[in-house]
């Protein structure tokens, strides 16, 4: 028999993450998956796929679903059996909110229990270890016999990257991933094995959607994570153009240039409620955008016309499951269209010049009194710096500007943390991709390690990726700043850092007065600030540089701008930690 080049099955696992371009692997060992650990350094050298080290599986994953979001690649992140699992699940959770691509995997068993070790194997394997994120996956699979592994990852890969893209897990037993092989096994090739074209709308649905949008005479676009594909914004902005519709960006991503006309972000309520057409784009709560809700008394309220006309181009009804109620309150739709935004915006654009339906007096009317409204709101958020700058402790508005002055002329995007829209309302985001969108399931934790993986492909470019990091979420995951000393990605971590979890102080004061008991107890059990977390130091020791505490705003600029040097110059990510007001 000629020598066969994989030995073990786990060489074999190895073998088809290279196929599918996997470049790297994130990880914190463990003995399930000793084989394929040994697999990635002794069999292939550790490069392509590459390992990073992460100190928490919570961490791996985010490394992972933030390099998706930067990439569109997946990458995989390897979880300890039960164990690490259960510290990855709030990650995978995440990553499954926000339609992110992900290929978990893992170890376990033996599952022929007279080869296990006494003690830890029990308590470590699972019967089926997947149903634990079962109902947050698009699919789990725990293959038996090295011969089905190939099917498996091809499979599981496919899934992921079909849209709606998610996370997918996959565990293999230490017993197949340690066999040695006894025949070569066939690599299967991957354009073979490639996800389907993207989902088009039915012809009838392009026509009426444009019929609908042409005749209206206020229509209003909501947008919400169609910018995934930067190629959707660009569509995104010629449909717009095309008859002068304003789009609101939801935010998942950045789905239109904030510096555009018909940018009219901030102006939500007004225009919702004055549209005769509204079309949701992509959008994952779209009954929450169009209802105005009252907390106080946990009722909705309409919040558009009677007679306004809903389209919603979205494919979130082919990702649906019954265990969280992720996919949102049942939103009234009169044109429910199912298709991927990035055919659909362009065979839309084309049949409303087909159809040549609209007035063009009436679309340039509009264009002229949208760009007055966007005018105005930019002006606003500008009036708004100008009457914080001076604020002691430094105001969220002048920590934006700060960091936006300092970034403004180099290459950069903002890969995590949009600082209650302060980003969006100050800077200038004129193409796609600059900002990436949140956590997705509301999970904290997830910043620093996303932050992480989406500065992966940007080393050595040159590039500074901004993350502007809630001090909350950061103490979840703390050691991911060694991850990203370790791995020398570009990144710029800036703390907001507020001392204290701000968003539960608003539910404390809320909840105390409907119950008429002191609202000024709202700060306990919600400060950070005895002892105050030294987040430069905390930096240092991890082998970042570290800035830092910052509470004069001319410190500020400096800070960031010897930052940006050490990034630039040493390849070493830095951390400037600044102290800003509560709210
Ligand atoms: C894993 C997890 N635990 C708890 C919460 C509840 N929670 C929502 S926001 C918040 C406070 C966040 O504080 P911080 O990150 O400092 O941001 P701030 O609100 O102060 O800007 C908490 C605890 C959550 N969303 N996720």
């Amino acid at each position: 028999m000629a020598e066969l080049k994989a030995k073990y099955g786990s060489d074999l696992i190895v073998d088809l993450l290279k196929g599918l371009g996997v470049e790297y692997v994130a990880l914190n060992p463990g003995s399930s998956f000793r084989g394929i650990h040994d697999s990635l350094v002794n069999y292939n050298g550790n490069r392509n796929p590459e390992i990073i080290l992460c100190c928490h599986e919570e961490i791996a994953v985010s490394v992972a679903h933030g390099y998706a979001k930067a990439s569109g690649k997946p990458m995989a992140a390897i979880v300890h059996n039960v164990v690490g699992l259960q510290h990855a699940s709030m990650a995978i959770y995440n990553a499954w909110c926000d339609r992110i691509p992900i290929l978990v995997m893992g170890g376990t068993g033996p599952m022929n229990t007279s080869k296990r070790r006494p003690w830890i194997d029990w308590i470590h394997t699972a019967l089926v270890q997947g149903n634990l994120v079962r109902d947050f996956v698009k699919w789990d699979d725990q293959p038996v016999g090295v011969e089905a592994i190939p099917s498996s990852i091809m499979r599981g890969h496919r899934i992921a990257m079909s849209d709606p893209k998610g996370p997918v897990y996959l565990c293999f037993d230490v017993s197949d991933q340690e066999a040695a092989l006894e025949k070569e096994i066939p690599l299967p090739d991957p354009a073979r094995f490639r996800p389907p074209a993207p989902l088009q709308a039915e012809a009838n649905a392009i026509k009426e959607a444009a019929l609908l949008l042409s005749e209206a005479e206020s229509p209003v676009i909501l947008a919400d994570y169609l910018g995934r594909n930067n190629e959707s914004v660009w569509s995104l902005v010629e449909l717009a153009d095309l008859l002068a519709i304003p789009v609101i960006d939801l935010g998942a991503r950045l789905n239109f240039p904030n510096t555009h006309p018909l940018s009219l972000t901030g102006k939500n309520r007004e225009l919702i409620g004055n549209a005769d057409v509204i079309m949701g784009l992509d959008v994952m709560d779209l009954f929450g955008a169009l209802v105005r809700h009252d907390a106080s008394t946990h009722s909705s309220l309409p919040g558009i016309k009677p007679g306004c006309k809903v389209i919603h181009a979205t494919l979130a009804d082919l990702a649906l499951r019954g265990w969280t109620t992720d996919f949102q309150e049942l939103a009234p739709v009169d044109l429910p269209i199912i298709a991927d935004t990035r055919v659909f915006l362009p065979a839309l654009t084309e049949e409303i010049k087909r159809q040549g339906k609209f007035s063009k007096n009436a679309v340039e009317e509009r264009r002229k009194y949208l760009a007055a409204q966007h005018q105005e709101i930019r002006a606003r958020w500008q009036s708004e710096l100008k009457r914080r700058w001076d604020e002691r402790p430094i105001s969220p508005p002048r920590l934006a500007h700060e960091v936006w002055e300092a970034i403004r002329r180099e290459s950069w995007l903002l890969v995590a943390g949009g600082f209650r829209s302060w980003p969006q309302r100050l800077w200038d985001w004129d193409k796609p991709g600059l900002y990436l969108g949140g956590y997705g399931g509301g999970g904290l934790g997830y910043a620093p390690g996303a932050s992480v993986g989406a500065s992966l492909i940007h080393r050595g470019k040159g590039t500074v990726c901004v993350n502007l990091q809630r001090d909350g979420d950061l103490l979840y995951t703390t050691s991911a700043l060694w991850t990203a000393a370790n791995m020398k990605v570009p990144l710029l971590t800036v703390m907001t850092n507020n001392r204290v979890y701000y968003n539960d102080v608003e539910h404390q004061e809320k909840i105390a007065l409907a119950r008429g008991r002191p609202p000024e107890n709202k700060f306990v059990g919600m400060m950070m600030e005895r002892p105050a977390v030294d987040f430069a130091n905390l930096a240092r020791s991890f082998g970042i540089s570290g800035e830092g505490p910052i509470t004069e705003p001319e410190r500020i600029r400096p800070a960031l701008q010897r930052a940006i040097e050490v990034i630039q110059k040493e390849n070493c990510p830095a951390l400037v930690d600044v102290v800003i007001q509560t709210t």
